[in-house]
């Protein structure tokens, strides 16, 4: 079986040593950084099946919680080679989970693909009220705000944030991106965001043509 496949499945089946066994394989092998998006996804697909198995009650919190631990430790795995090739400063970002949402092992992926493309990326953390936003935009003024959530619900707190820059003035002055599993086009008009995606490497491409395109 491709090793892709072999590492969603033990990441879906939980089983740690399998999944450092084929982690330490391939970074090995010296990816690309389109291998490494590879294997980024792969990692994702396996946790969105540990979501499925939590859905239907085969998995409880105790595995999502270990299934957490287990994603951060792959991604601290990855890091260096997430994380390698750091270029000059091109931007900056502003970027947190949305307030209601603790999920952040996306949000670190993002993290560290936009800095290894240049960017200065102000991290908020997690369940970040839209008044902290809006404070940070106000204090850096950053090109972009990136914002993510893996709860459907967290949706709301990512309007919540938007409308919050508008009322303080600054919508016009940034970009706004919007990341995380339930995000889609129709959710991104509601929000109000300029731009979303499910996938991290996807995120940063965008965000580094918009800085392109305001220099041109
Ligand atoms: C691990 C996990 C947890 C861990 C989180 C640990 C952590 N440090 O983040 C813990 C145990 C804490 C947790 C808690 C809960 N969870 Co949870 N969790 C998950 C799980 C299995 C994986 C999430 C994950 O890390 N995926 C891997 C990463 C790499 O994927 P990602 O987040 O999508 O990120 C990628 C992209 O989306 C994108 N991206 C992400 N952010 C951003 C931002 C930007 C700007 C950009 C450009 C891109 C980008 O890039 C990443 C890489 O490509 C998901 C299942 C799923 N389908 O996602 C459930 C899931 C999200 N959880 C769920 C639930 C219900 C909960 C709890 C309510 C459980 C409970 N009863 O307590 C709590 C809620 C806590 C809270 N208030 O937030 C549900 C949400 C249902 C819904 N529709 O809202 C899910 C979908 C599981 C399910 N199917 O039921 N969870």
């Amino acid at each position: 079986m491709d090793r892709l496949l072999l590492l969603t499945q033990a990441i879906s089946d939980l089983d740690e040593e399998k999944v450092f066994q084929i982690l330490d394989e391939l970074i090995a092998e010296n990816p690309s950084d389109e291998e490494v998006q590879e294997i980024v996804a792969a990692c994702q697909r396996g946790m969105i099946i540990v979501g499925e198995l939590f859905d239907s009650d085969d998995y409880y919190v105790a595995d999502l919680i270990f299934a957490g631990e287990l994603m951060s430790k792959a991604v601290e795995v990855l890091k260096p080679i997430i994380c390698s090739r750091k270029k000059d400063t091109i931007g900056t970002i502003v970027l947190g989970t949305v307030k209601g949402d603790l999920h952040d092992i996306g949000k670190n992926i993002f993290k560290g693909m936009a800095e290894t493309e240049g960017f200065e990326v102000h991290d908020l953390g997690i369940d970040v009220e839209p008044d902290v936003f809006v404070a940070k935009v106000k204090q850096i003024e950053p090109q972009i705000v990136a914002m993510s959530a893996v709860l459907t619900i967290a949706l709301n707190s990512m309007k919540n944030t938007v409308d919050a820059l508008k009322k303080a003035g600054l919508r016009e002055k940034v970009k706004i991106i919007i990341g995380g599993n339930p995000v889609t086009e129709d959710s991104c008009k509601r929000i109000g965001a300029d731009a979303f995606t499910t996938i991290a490497g996807e995120g940063v491409d965008i965000c580094k043509k918009w800085i392109v395109n305001s220099i041109a």
